[in-house]
Parts: C-alpha cells; structure tokens; sequence
C-alpha cells in the first residue's frame, strides 16, 4: 500500500497544487489500498496505450486504433443500480432512487476499502466544458480509477490536466469521483446479491461508483457528472440545465445564417446519428450540419444579450457501433478510421488480421469466419447449430473517439461562448402515433411534450403493448431530484431567455405492418429540422393540429427521398384515437410527480381538449 509521503511525492511531481485534491487524493489512496498512485494527464496518452496493449487490456484494431472486452456481465448502464443520494429527502423523485447520504456513503466506502489493492489508482483532473465557459466552475473534477482502460476512454471523452484544477476561484469547487472496479466475476451482477453501487451524492458533489469498468458506469466526467451531478448543480444554483441532448449547427450557404438545435432521444435513439450527419446529396449544396455535442448539453441564459445559451460538456462520443455503416453514417466510421487512436469495446474481432466488425457494419458478416472472436472472445468457427444466429457483437457495443476526429465538427466547438439555441426537439422510438415532426410554440407545452416523451417497452423494460415507457426529457436514467422540481426549473431557465426557441417532437421510427421503418431516417432527417426553422422564420406555416403543427407534403422538400404516397400520408398525419387513448396513460405519468407546476397541467388539459374537438 502507498504512503501519504509517496503521494505527497507523486502530486508535487505532477504540479498538483490545489491543497483540496491532495488531501481527496490521499484520503481515497489510503481507503481503496492502492499500490501506488499516478497523475494523468492527455500527453500521457500514448505511453498508457502501450502500458494497455503490453498489458493485454487493449489489442491491436490495425494502425492506430484498439479494441477492448469489458467482463461479459459488464456491458451496459445498470439503472437499477444506480442512487441519486442527498441529505434532503424532499430531493427524492420518482426516477432518480433517491436514498439519504448516511445510508450509502458508508456502504460504499465498505466495499472500496482495500478494494484497490495490487493496483495503481490513477488521478484525473478533467474539464467538463470548454475551457473558459461560463459553466466552467461547475464542470471541473478529479476522477480517480483504478482501472486504465478507463483513463484511455476518460482522455478521449473529457478535457483532462492539471491545470483544470491548480488555479480554481474556489479550490474546493471540484466534483469527487470515484471509481472502484472491484472484483468484477464476483459481484452477483443481476442477482439478489448484487454488490455494485452508482451513487451520486449530489448535495456533496461526490460520486462513489463501485463494480464496473463499463462506460456508462465507469467514466464518471460523462454520465455521473455531465448529466446527473450537473443537473442538480443547475438547479441548486438556478443557473443551467443539464441534458441528455445532441447539439447540432446547420448553416445555410445560400442566406449565410446559421441555427442551432439541440435536443434529447432516450438512449440508443439516434443522438449521435442526428449530431454527425451529413446534408442528404441534393442539399448538400445548400446546407451544412456541423456537429457541437452527440449526448449532452447543458443549457443557460446569458446575461448579457439575454439568450439561451447551449454548450457540449463532452470532448468525445462514446457512440453506439450497431448499424453504422458507410450508407447510414459515413461521418462515424471516419471518425474512428486508421490513425484516430479509437478505442472499439465489445464487437466482433479478429487478433489474426486485426479487423473489427458489428452487425450492420455490412450486410453479411465476413464470410470467411477464420479467426474471428465474438465480442466475449469466443471463436465464431466453435458456434453450435443453436448459437449460429447470435449476434457476433454486443448490441450495446460501442466506439470512442475524441471531437477532433468527427469530420463534420463545428468549427468553433471549442469556444468558450457557446452557441444561441434556436430550436429544441424531442423524439424516442414509437412505432405508432407519433408522426414525423410537429412543432409546438408554447413553452409550456413545450416541457409538457418533453415530459410525456416515451420510448416503446422493450423486453428489458416490461409493459403493455402500446404503452410507452415514459422517458422525461430523455433523461430518466439521469434524474438528479424531483420531477416537478425540474419542470418548474425547465420552464424558469427557458421562460427567461429573450427569443424562445420553437420546440418539436420527432419520430424517425415509425412503423408499416409488415415491421419496416416508413421514414428513411438518417440524413434525411435534416428535412424535417429544415422545416422547423422555416416554421419559425415563417415561411411556411403547416397544418395546425390539436398535438402541435405538421408539415404539409408540399412544405417538406422530399426531392430524392425513398417514400410511397401511403407512408408519407401516415407519417404526416394525426391518429386521433390513439392519442386520445395515449392522453390517460399520459395523465396517470404526471400525477406520480408531486409539485408539477400547473402550467403543465394546463398544456394537458389544453391538448386533451384539442384532441376532443378535433376529426384529423
Ligand atoms: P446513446 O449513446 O445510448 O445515448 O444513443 P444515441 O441516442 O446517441 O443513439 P445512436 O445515434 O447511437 O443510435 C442508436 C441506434 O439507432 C443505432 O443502431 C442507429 O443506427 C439507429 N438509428 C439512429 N438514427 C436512426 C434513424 O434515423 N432511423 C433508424 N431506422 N435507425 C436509426
Ligand atoms: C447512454 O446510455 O445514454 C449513453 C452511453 O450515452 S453510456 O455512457 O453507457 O451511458
Ligand atoms: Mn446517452
């Protein structure tokens, strides 16, 4: 185990002198039994990779890129293991499993102590913002780990040095995280005996996160800071949102203007495909999109010209491998190419040719199936008759990469400003009802849309056929307080800004019977935004309906779009029924939240009434 005097020693070298972090970094030393202790920071990358690769951590993926395993029990989120803790019971909501501090500090300090032992504990400064953003006070932290796979991906995913920390107005204003692998075949994952825990003490700013090296999990800048300690921070302080939104540019060449829109899909839903897609061909002419953010954003008023703000607190994207390809997202794959150091987690591999695949990547995996590994290291060519139609990658597998490497990233993504947010959508996967994009005007109404925001019930998340799992503002699994605390918080950080952004609900997952998707999607989801804009611009006008306004078929360019009439018609047009029906699954949601403000209600009341008057 490492003395106070070895990491005393340790943090003189690095030049770590916020007195602050020292004695975080000696208390967690002492506690996890570390062997020793290490300072990173970005310029450390290259020496940790080869650390990783002699280490048999990382394997070779071809010329400047890796690939990694978590353990096969180890692969995703763990919702129900994750505690949003405080002192206050009135922070506890529906979604966030509240629990009091004095209940879970002390179950998790008995399981990391001497947890670390035999091993190195790595200390992360890291930034969470553009350097210079006025949000920059909220967004500093100190991770420490004791696995270094997670510094690889921490390193491509945050801004990480020293000099985050050092000169801080007030040196005690950094987040704590923690992170303890543990012993990971041991911990009962899943089971009645399940050891991990994933805690954000919010009122204390401390995350203890216990029993995974998994992303989600594990790199607590991204989740635990980025979205669940930031949200409470915005709150507390009344300053900022924090949200799971993607964060997109469109400049206009023709009129030189540029917009921004950001907005929120559950997980898996199409954020980072939004964020890094390109112009379909016939409007590439005219538009670009560049890409800000793929999974958070934290939003704020700016006092000086009054408007609402939005920045990405992320330094890389952590994306969804399933389905991406050159046809679906060309920008993805060139962001992990030969030479950008990404780090691939839980596809198909091969060691003896060094290639990488995932379902979707092309039609039919590699026909010859020599050498390849699926995402647990098993040999393809071994699969029994039963296992031949198993995936060969994880569905939850992933890349990671830093902004630098995304080729339509926006040019000034650094900047400490932010950027003006004109428009704020909403979507999730519903296979019914929802149609393409209708846009809604009202604030309120706004939030109630965002609020009433579900995604279809999965295997993983029982329910009725046609009932959705509702998914605040994409934001269920990273709800730090009360939901009605948040509306309220929403509609006051919003309501002050001087232009209100127009805000939408889309949906690029509707459904024929026969199971096929009836919208394109991908690049062609670009039309309907254009729509939105020119909506709020006023050039054109839609179609009122009672859930909000829709385009009209000659509004909508559609020049090059795959389509049939029929499926244009569904997806353009309201099944009143079915909303009406939807109408008491949603009333039933919103009176689980105590302190719902009444303009919410009121947008409910408003829409119901609609739909009740309404033949369309
Ligand atoms: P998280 O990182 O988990 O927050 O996910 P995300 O919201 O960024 O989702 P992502 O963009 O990675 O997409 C998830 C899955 O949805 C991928 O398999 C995509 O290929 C697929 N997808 C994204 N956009 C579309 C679309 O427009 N149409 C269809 N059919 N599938 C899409
Ligand atoms: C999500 O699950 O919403 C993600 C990936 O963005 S993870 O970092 O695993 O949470
Ligand atoms: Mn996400």
């Amino acid at each position: 185990m490492v003395d106070a005097a070895d990491v005393d020693k340790v943090l003189n070298r690095a030049g770590l002198t916020n007195l602050r972090v020292r004695e975080y970094v000696n208390y967690w030393a002492e506690l996890t039994g570390a062997d020793g202790v290490e300072v990173v920071s970005a310029a450390d990358d290259a020496r940790l990779i080869q650390e990783a690769l002699d280490a048999g951590e990382l394997l070779p993926a071809g010329e400047g890129r890796f690939y990694s395993r978590s353990f096969h029990k180890d692969t995703a989120r763990s919702e129900e293991r994750t505690v949003v803790a405080s002192s206050d019971v009135e922070d506890r909501g529906v979604y966030n499993n509240w629990h009091h501090s004095a209940e879970m500090k002390p179950l998790l300090e008995q399981r990391m102590r001497g947890a670390s032992a035999r091993k190195t504990m790595y200390v992360i400064p890291y930034l969470m913002a553009p350097p210079g953003n006025e949000l920059a006070p909220y967004a500093t932290g100190v991770q420490v780990t004791d696995a270094r796979t997670v510094v690889l991906h921490m390193n491509r995913m945050s801004r990480v040095g020293v000099e985050f920390l050092n000169d801080l107005e007030d040196p005690n204003q950094f987040v704590r995280a923690v992170h303890v692998t543990g012993d990971l075949p041991n911990l009962g994952q899943g089971t009645p005996e399940d050891q991990r825990y994933f805690v954000t003490v919010a009122d204390e700013r401390t995350i203890l996160h216990f029993g995974s090296s998994y992303g989600g999990n594990a790199l607590l800048g991204k989740i635990a800071h980025g979205l669940r300690q930031a949200a409470y921070d915005g709150w507390a302080s009344k300053k900022f949102l924090g949200e799971q939104y993607m964060l997109i540019g469109i400049h206009d060449k023709e009129t030189g203007k540029d917009y921004h829109i950001c907005g929120g899909f559950p997980s898996a839903s199409g954020k980072t495909n939004l964020a890094m897609m390109l112009a379909p061909d016939v409007l590439g002419e005219r538009y670009h999109v560049s890409f800000y953010g793929d999974d958070i954003a934290w939003l704020w008023v700016n006092e000086e010209d009054g408007k609402l703000y939005g920045m990405n607190p992320e330094y890389g994207v952590f994306g969804v491998a399933k389905d991406t390809n050159e046809t679906t997202n060309p920008t993805a794959l060139a962001s992990v190419d030969p030479g950008t150091k990404a780090i691939f987690t839980n596809i198909a591999y091969n060691p003896d040719t060094q290639e990488v695949w995932w379902e979707g990547r092309t039609p039919e995996p590699p026909a010859d199936n020599t050498g390849w590994l699926d995402w647990k290291g098993n040999p393809i060519a071994d699969r029994s008759p039963e296992q031949a139609n198993e995936p060969w990658a994880h569905p939850n597998s992933r890349f990671t990469t830093t902004l630098d490497n995304v080729p339509n990233i926006a040019q000034d993504y650094n900047a400490p400003a932010g950027v003006p947010i004109d428009a704020i959508i909403f979507g999730g996967r519903t296979r019914d009802r929802e149609p393409l994009i209708r846009a809604i005007t009202d604030l309120a109404e706004g939030v109630y849309d965002g609020l009433t925001l579900g995604a279809e019930a999965t295997a993983a998340a029982e329910g009725k056929e046609g009932v959705l799992r509702y998914d605040p503002m994409s934001n269920r699994p990273f709800m730090a307080y009360g939901e009605g605390d948040y509306a309220r918080h929403y509609l006051d950080i919003v309501g002050a800004a001087k232009d209100q952004p127009i805000f939408a609900h889309v949906n690029w997952f509707q459904r024929g019977d026969d199971g096929r998707f009836l919208w394109p999607g991908y690049r062609d989801n670009l039309r309907p935004l254009l729509w939105l804009l020119q909506l709020k611009n006023g050039e054109v006008k839609g179609r009122e309906t009672a859930v909000g306004i829709i385009p009209t078929k000659e509004e909508l360019n559609l020049e090059g779009v795959d389509i049939t009439p029929e499926d244009l018609e569904t997806i353009l047009s309201i099944d009143v029924p079915r909303w009406k029906q939807e109408m008491t699954y949603r009333a039933e949601h919103l009176a689980q939240f105590d302190n719902l403000p009444e303009e919410i209600w009121e947008a409910h009341r408003r829409v119901s009434a609609a739909l009740d008057d309404a033949s369309n």
